[in-house]
Order: structure tokens, then sequence, then C-alpha cells
């Protein structure tokens, strides 16, 4: 059977008289209840991406960011009347959600052309394709700039589909079948600024810890490293490009003053990050804090590189994938470094005057003494400024294909990286105990080493509310009876 749905070429009306309306949509989180999530909700930088994309090409475009949208589906759609709409499903996480707009779109007005895209359903599109929802007329496998704006292309111009590359279209028999060849990565200099005044309506809820509201920015996509349990670098086949510093530069001066750099490796390039440092400390602009992810077999050899980068905010912190801290914890994962790096990097981060924050795995395979390690690890080394994670094969990776069998949870809700999706070594109750225990050890702690008053300093007197309240619900990430009550390991799974 052909791919492709022929009814959207042809509705009674000649597309190609005016641009197409294209809706982008950041669905509702469902599930981002523990770890550090509920402390970052952060914009839908790449819808903004696609935005600018289309609009080059004279489409008219709106986002919603159905987290913070007070209006239903159905009221946008009455109101807007897209012809396109393009849903970004970034975490696995957000299938469940994503399906749900998918439906509520179609419901609204079943002539609305729905494609689904973002790095979950890219890298593991079996996700929707395994869903009995219908109503998707693409998946898409690619970047959002080229694919959106060869769809509405081809819609506008009542072209098939099926000779587009990196889609999966319905094939009419419940299944979706493939397009073929994979499109070329974007050459970024190319690629438009974000579409930032798209969510203008929803910046003054985007945070980040105790900084509101936050932009978030990019400077480079994709990682070379070959970290067992990120899906990054085997989503984008372990290249590493970056935007033009001019651009950058340009988007840098006109977004506010705290700055979240969304890059998976800040610093990748040593050379190419002393350009674009001295770019933007030549433009003046400067901001009241930032955070950028980076490694720390980077940081620890580019001393004069952080110290170049330093007076561009007033605070500035880096957040590092510490992982383990241990060699052999940090060989099983792949990490390709070691601890004595980690060492060098905290004392070259805190010297040249960063903040250092950043993320351990646990594994489920930790035995009582792990934890003690981990622990006595954080003390020697001031790390209180963490979170933890529980490591989890994320669809799309090399490690999920490997520990298919050994999956007890198929609740894609579950893979946050907070819930257990196999038995642990330990008895799963002490398990989350020792758990909470790692987390209690943090600043997050209201009643531990930072007291709740003491982050009043540091937060702007208008956010003091929302500030509490994520406080407060940051609570339960001590509560092991929180993690018990989700906990769904079937009690016979071996
Ligand atoms: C920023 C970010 C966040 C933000 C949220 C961002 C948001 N808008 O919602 C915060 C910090 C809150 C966050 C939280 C988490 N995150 Co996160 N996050 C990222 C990060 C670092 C960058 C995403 C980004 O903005 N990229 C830049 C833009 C330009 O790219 P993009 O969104 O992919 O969009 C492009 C394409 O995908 C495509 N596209 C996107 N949408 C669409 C739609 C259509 C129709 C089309 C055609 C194309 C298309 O076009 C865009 C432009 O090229 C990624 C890593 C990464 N590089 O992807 C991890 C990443 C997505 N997160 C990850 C994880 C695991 C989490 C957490 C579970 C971590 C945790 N410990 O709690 C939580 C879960 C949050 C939740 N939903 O509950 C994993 C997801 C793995 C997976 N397969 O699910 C990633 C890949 C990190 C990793 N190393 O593995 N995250």
């Amino acid at each position: 059977m052909a791919v492709g749905n022929p009814k959207f070429f042809s509705r009674g009306r000649r597309l190609s008289e005016f641009n197409l309306r294209v809706l982008l949509v950041k669905p509702r989180h469902l599930a981002a209840h523990f770890g550090l999530a509920p402390f970052f909700r952060t914009e839908p930088l790449g819808l903004e991406y696609i935005s600018s994309a289309l609009q080059a090409h004279g489409h008219q475009v709106r986002i919603v960011d159905m987290c913070f949208e007070r209006r239903s589906m159905a009221k946008i759609v009455r109101s807007f009347r897209p012809q396109l709409a393009g849903i970004s499903c970034l975490h696995i996480l957000d299938v469940a959600a994503t399906l749900h707009h998918v439906e509520e779109i179609k419901r609204a007005d079943a002539s609305i052309f729905v494609a689904v895209g973002g790095h979950s359903v890219a890298s593991y599109p079996q996700a929707l394709e395994e869903s009995s929802t219908k109503g998707i007329d693409a998946i898409c496998m690619g970047e959002g700039e080229s694919i959106m704006v060869a769809l509405c292309d081809a819609i506008e111009n009542n072209r098939s589909l099926e000779k587009l590359p990196s889609l999966l279209l319905p094939n009419g028999d419940g299944g979706f079948s493939s397009t073929g060849e994979a499109c070329q990565w974007l050459e970024m200099d190319r690629v438009h600024p974000p579409d930032r005044a798209a969510v203008e309506a929803y910046r003054k809820h985007y945070v980040c810890l105790n900084y509101m509201p936050v932009w978030t920015m990019e400077t480079t996509r994709g990682c070379r490293h070959r970290c067992k349990f990120c899906s990054v670098w085997q989503f984008y086949k372990g290249t590493c490009r970056y935007h033009s510093a001019a651009n950058i530069r340009a988007d840098f001066e006109r977004i506010g003053d705290h700055i979240f750099v969304i890059d998976d490796l800040f610093w990748a390039d040593a050379e190419r990050s002393e350009e674009l440092g001295r770019e933007l400390l030549a433009s003046g602009a400067r901001k009241k804090w930032m955070l950028v992810q980076s490694r720390v077999d980077l940081v620890s050899r580019n001393a004069d590189l952080l110290k170049l980068w330093r007076p561009l905010a007033k605070n500035f912190d880096i957040f590092f994938g510490f992982e383990s801290p241990t060699r052999k914890g940090l060989d099983s994962l792949h990490k390709g470094s070691d601890i004595s790096k980690t060492l060098e990097a905290v004392r070259v981060a805190r010297e040249c005057g960063f903040g250092v924050t950043g993320n351990f795995i646990i594994d489920p395979d930790f035995s009582e003494e792990n934890f003690q390690e981990l622990w006595d690890f954080i003390e020697a080394n001031q790390l209180f400024r963490v979170g933890f994670t529980i490591l989890t094969p994320l669809p799309g990776t090399q490690y999920f294909a490997q520990m298919r069998d050994k999956l007890k949870v198929h609740d894609w809700a579950q893979y946050d990286l907070h819930h257990l999706l196999w038995k642990p070594r330990l008895p799963v109750e002490r398990f989350f105990e020792l758990y909470c225990e790692t987390w209690r050890r943090t600043v997050l702690n209201a009643a531990g080493r930072k007291k709740w008053w003491q982050w009043l300093p540091q937060v702007d007197p208008r956010q003091i509310v929302p500030m509490a309240r994520i406080l407060i619900r940051s609570q339960q990430l001590m509560n092991p009876r929180a993690y018990l009550s989700e906990y769904s390991v079937p009690a016979d799974a071996e």
C-alpha cells in the first residue's frame, strides 16, 4: 500500500495560494515529579528553531507550551485554525501526553496534518508505532528546521510525502513505513536564531533552580563521547556541530539575565570556545546567572578558557556529569574519564570562581558499601549541589537494546531516571532508603545543610512564593515511600 495520506493534498481550496498556518506544541509534562525536574521548567527551544525556519519560508506559526497554557487544545485550534501541527516529544516520558495531544487536535479538526518529532521519538519511533492511538500523519526522524519546512512545502504544493527524507508515514495497515534515506545534518551557520517571541507569554514560568525567568540557549549540537546511558551521541551519530559565533552573540544580546546553555558538551572545542567567548565579551552584554554543562576532562585542562568566560555572568555554574566516585564505576558507564580528572575539574572550576554542580548515577546493583563510598566522596569534596539519577537504559540507546530482556517496566512514565525498572541488588525498601539518604545530603534538604531561610537572599522577592512551592515539593525526593508507592517491578521478576 502506498504511504502518505492524499486527503491532505486537496481540501477544496488551493493551498498554494497562501502559506500554511502551523501550530507547534510542547506537550504537558505528566511525569516530572522526582529528581531535579521540578526545578527546571524551560522553554521549547527546538520548536523555537523550527518556528524561525518556517517563518523564513513565509508560514504563520504559533507555539503552545501545554505545561503552562490555560486554553484547551480545542480552543487553540478553533482560534488559530492550523493546517499542520507539529508536536515535540523530547523525552520518552512525554509519549503519553504527546499521544493525548494528537487525539485532541484530531478531535478538534480531523483535517489537520499532525506530525510528531523530537529527540526521543526520533531515537525510538517504536514508542509511537506500538501505541494504539490513531491520528499521527508523520513521525519525523531528524532536525525539524529542515523536515518541517519540507513537509509544509510538500503539503502546500500538493506533492507526495514519500520522497521526503527521514519520515515514517502511516502505511494503511495500522503501521508506519519509512520514506528511506535520512536527512543530512544541517549546516549550523545557516540555522536562524530561535523565535523567542513565540514563547514570550510563557516566559515568566520558565525556571531553573532559584532563577526565574530563564532563557535557554544552544551553541553546539551533539556530543563526541560515548557514555553508555546517554542517547544524545547515538542520535547525532557522534557528531558535534557549532552555531556561528555571530548568531550566538545576537541571541545572547537580546535574551534575559538568566541563561541555561543546554549544550551537552560545553567548551567541546577549545579554539572555537575561545573565539565564542571573545565574541560574547565584545558584545558588552553581561548576565546575572549562567549554567553550562561540561565534562570534567575538558574543564580540568582548560583553566585559561574558564577564566576568559567567567566575566560573562555574575553567578556562573557548571553542571558536570560526575556519574561515579570510582574509576571502576566510570569505566562501567563508558565515561572515558577518571577520578583524578573529576578532582582536578572541581578544583579548577572553583578556583576560577564557578559554582560546581552535577549528577551522580546510582546503579540498581549498588550495595551498602557503594552508597557509603558515594557519600564519602561527596563529603570529602563538598559536592552538595548535586543530583542523583538511577541508571536507566533510555530507548534508542545500545544499552536499551542490551537490557531489553531484563526490563520489567514498560510504562514510559517510569523512564524518568528515578524509578527502578528491574529489581535492585539490595531489598527494594533498603535501596530507596539509601537513595533518599543520598538526596538528604544535598542543599535541597530543607531540614539539612542549607536551611530554607538561607535560600531567601538568593531569590527575587517576586519569586518567593513559586520557589517555596518548588522547595516544599522537592522534599518528597527524600521520602522513600514516594518512590515505593510507584515501584512496579513484578514481585516474581528475576
Ligand atoms: C533542555 C533539556 C531538558 C530540560 C527541558 C527542556 C524542555 N523544553 O522541555 C529539562 C532540564 C527540564 C530536562 C529534564 C529532563 N531531561 Co532533558 N534534556 C534537555 C537537553 C539537554 C536539551 C534539549 C534541547 O533543548 N535541545 C535543543 C533543541 C534545539 O533540540 P531538540 O529539542 O532536540 O529539537 C530539535 C529536534 O529534536 C527536532 N524536533 C523537536 N521537536 C520536533 C517536532 C517536530 C514535529 C519535528 C518535525 C522535529 C522536532 O527539531 C528541533 C530543531 O532541530 C537534552 C539533550 C539533547 N541534546 O537533546 C536532554 C534530554 C532530552 N533529557 C533527557 C532526560 C533523561 C531528562 C530527565 C529525565 C532528566 C532527569 N534526571 O530528570 C528530565 C525529564 C523531564 C521531564 N519531561 O519530565 C534525555 C532524554 C532521553 C530520552 N530518550 O528520553 C536527554 C536526551 C539527555 C540525555 N543525555 O540523554 N531536559
